[in-house]
């Protein structure tokens, strides 16, 4: 049977969104909780330091997974919660820290080398 263009487009463009929408879904991990879960929660993690942005207020860590915010091994991004948190500290630095999530924002609270 011959299937028409036409409709061959839609169905791959179909699909695409499909496997678009479960990737999206794997990216965005964690952001389905922030509905749910008003309240803040701190954990743990140990990683290693890849960049710190002290004027910016932000730093990016490689680090294990952390269970208690359904997160994956991964590289990401957070904020410092005071500028102070990452004194003494520079990029390949490996390190055990305190965060929480607070209104859809990563915060780092405490940095130790490890
Ligand atoms: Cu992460």
């Amino acid at each position: 049977m011959k299937v028409p263009m036409k409709s061959l487009i839609t169905i791959l463009s179909i699909a695409m969104m499909a496997v678009g929408a479960s990737s999206w879904a794997d990216m965005d991990h964690d952001a389905h909780h922030d509905h749910a879960e008003a309240e803040v929660k701190t954990a743990e993690g140990v990683g290693e330091i890849r960049d710190i942005r002290a004027g910016e207020g932000t730093i990016t860590l490689r680090h294990e997974a952390i269970e208690e915010y359904n997160m994956p091994a991964m590289t990401m991004q957070f904020v410092l919660d005071r500028a102070e948190v990452v004194e003494g500290f520079e990029a390949g630095d490996a390190v055990r820290f305190t965060m929480e999530r607070k209104e859809g924002e990563h915060r780092i609270l405490e940095l130790e080398a490890r």
